[in-house]
This record gives C-alpha cells, structure tokens and sequence, in this order.
C-alpha cells in the first residue's frame, strides 16, 4: 500500500498519467464500483496544483480526510494546467472510480469530459473552484467559498478606509491588482466582487491590473513591474496571501515599507500572510478557507450512496484586521 505522502510525487506523476492509489486496499475490478467486492468508495481527485500555502493546506487536508474517512483517494497534481486535470479525469472513468472531485483550475471547458463521466456514471463533485456550464447535471454539488463576497469583504475594508488608504494623501486611492490565474473562478470572482464594492466611492480607482497566477513568484514579478510603471501606488489588492507576500519583497527591493508606504489587502489567511498581517506589513485578510477536506468526504459517501445532497455548500469564512490576527495567529494551523 503505498502513502499519502506524495505532493511532490504527485506533481511530477501527471504529466505520464502514473496515478498514485492510496490509503486503502481495493482498486480496479475489486473496488466499489465494481459492482463487487468490498465497500471502500475509491475516490479521483484532481487537484490544481501546488501554487499557494492555500492550495498545500488543501491538498493536505483532503488526505487527511479521506484517510480518516476510510476512503481510497487516487491524487494527482495537474500543475496548474487545465489539460492535466482532463487527463486525470480520463483516467479515473477509465479506472472506475466511484466518485470524481476536481478543483478546476479555469471556469471554462469542462463539458466533454464531465459528460464522458456521466455516461460512465461516474459522480461528479466539484470542490473548491467552480465551472461555468450551463449543464449543472454535469456534477451533483459544489463545495467552496462564496468568491464575489471575499472580494466584496476586501472592497468593503477599503472604502471604509479610504482617507488612511490615500498614503500620497493626493484625493485619489491608486489599487494595484495582482490577480489570480487567468481564467479561474477565484480570479473571476474576487476582481468582481471588489470593482462593485469600490464603485461606491469616486476615489478608489483600480490603475493597473495583472496576474500574478496566485503564486509568490508571480506576484512579485508584477509588483515589480507596476513599481517601475506606476506612479502614486497607495493600495495593493491580491487575490491571494502569495501574491501579496511576493508583492512585499518588491516593495522593500523598491526601499519602502509594506503596510505603511503602501497599504494591502489580500485574500486566503493561510499562516504566512496572517504573520505579514500581525508584523504590519499587510493591512487586512479576507479568510477563505482551504480545509474543504471533511465535508467534501462527507458529500462523496452520500452520493455514492444515491442521496440527494444540496447543489451548493458555502464554506464560513470571516475577515481579519491586524490586531484580529494577532489574537489568533498562535492557534493558526496552516
Ligand atoms: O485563494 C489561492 C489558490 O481556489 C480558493 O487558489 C482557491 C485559490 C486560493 O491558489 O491561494
């Protein structure tokens, strides 16, 4: 039996399809679905890949929770490409899993092979990150965050703090975006939900906007660039935590002081960003919340069981200012 301890494996693993089974004793003919055999529910799960704190949280979490499910999970890595994770799915109607879930890395183009897993009647369950189809019988639920709203919270904080946000104190509030994988619910999403909320005030204006695709890398790349190509820069929003770290290093390279020089907000709360939050160097987090793992076991046993579950499970999530994250930062486990 081999173990569930294979990020790295795994990321390199998808590319040549070799597919890691894990966590349980059946697979192919002997598993569920097969009609025979034993009861243990084989589970495909694609991930995105391994681009954020958020997403190592995730991926750890739903490991962990198919393992204390007692459910047999067959992982892979797509890394962040949308024709890894179809491949993947390809090969789990091709292994007669019982049930797929899959964070889809962009919105677009999932019909075809959802409709290959229907006609295989295979269950599909979206997790994370949504599709944009106009088929919702291609899957059975989505389980994530409500995206818009974590882009309304962040342009909620900004409108309320518009005068401290004007750091040039010139009348106008220059944001920056560093935005998510092109393409992506989250990315989508988050840009929306922010650009409808600072809409109420004339002040806030959105001067320059790139992805930085939701990696450290990435963001600090851009932020480099909008450093040499923008002038009075007050307010930085990323889509998420990396991006906002990456955007930090620029920031300091460039001789100013993050949170202070130029205000940021960002989107995930994972521990890295929460400590930037607490030492001041990031102004606010919106929480969005990666350990999806117990509910999406959950959702999995009852539709393979034939129950019918809700069509949309909203994750909790909340919001966080630096004295906030400081009362829970000791207690953060990712
Ligand atoms: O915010 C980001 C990750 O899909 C919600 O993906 C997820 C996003 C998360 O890379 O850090």
């Amino acid at each position: 039996m081999l173990k569930k301890t294979m990020s790295a494996a795994a990321a390199l693993a998808v590319g040549s399809l070799a597919l890691t089974a894990c966590g349980g004793t059946s697979s192919g003919a002997d598993d569920a679905s097969g009609g025979g055999g034993d009861d243990t529910i084989t589970m495909g799960f694609a991930q995105v890949g391994a681009e954020s704190g958020w997403r190592t949280a995730n991926t750890q979490s739903i490991q962990d929770s198919a393992e204390e499910a007692g459910i047999e999970l067959v992982f892979s890595d797509a890394q962040q490409k949308q024709e890894n994770q179809i491949k993947a799915i390809r090969s789990y109607i091709q292994q007669d899993v019982d049930v797929i879930a899959f964070s889809p890395v962009v919105e677009t183009g999932w019909d075809a092979v959802l409709l290959e897993a229907k006609r295989a009647g295979i269950p599909v369950i979206l997790t994370d990150r949504a599709v944009d189809s106009e088929d919702d019988s291609l899957y059975e639920t989505f389980l994530g965050s409500d995206f818009v709203l974590e882009g309304e919270r962040a342009g909620e904080w900004l409108v309320e703090n518009a005068e401290e946000s004007d750091v040039d104190g010139d009348g106008d509030v220059n944001v920056v975006q560093l935005e998510g994988t092109t393409g992506a619910a989250p990315a989508i999403d988050r840009a929306e939900g922010f650009a409808d909320t600072i809409a109420s005030d004339d002040s806030i204006e959105v001067t320059a906007s790139q992805t930085g695709d939701f990696t450290r890398d990435g963001g600090k790349r851009v932020m480099e660039s909008f450093l040499n190509s923008e002038d009075g820069i007050d307010v930085v929003y990323a889509h998420n935590d990396d991006m906002g770290l990456g955007a930090i290093e620029a920031i300091e390279a460039a001789g100013m002081t993050p949170g202070e020089d130029i205000k940021i907000i960002t989107v995930d709360a994972v521990k890295d960003g929460m400590q930037a939050l607490v030492d001041g160097k990031i102004n606010y987090i919106v929480e969005c919340n990666p350990l999806l793992g117990p509910q999406l076991m959950e959702l999995a046993e009852q539709v393979v069981a034939g129950e019918e579950v809700e069509p949309r499970v909203v994750t909790e999530e909340t919001t966080f200012t630096q004295d906030e994250a400081a009362e829970v930062i000791d207690e953060r486990q990712y």
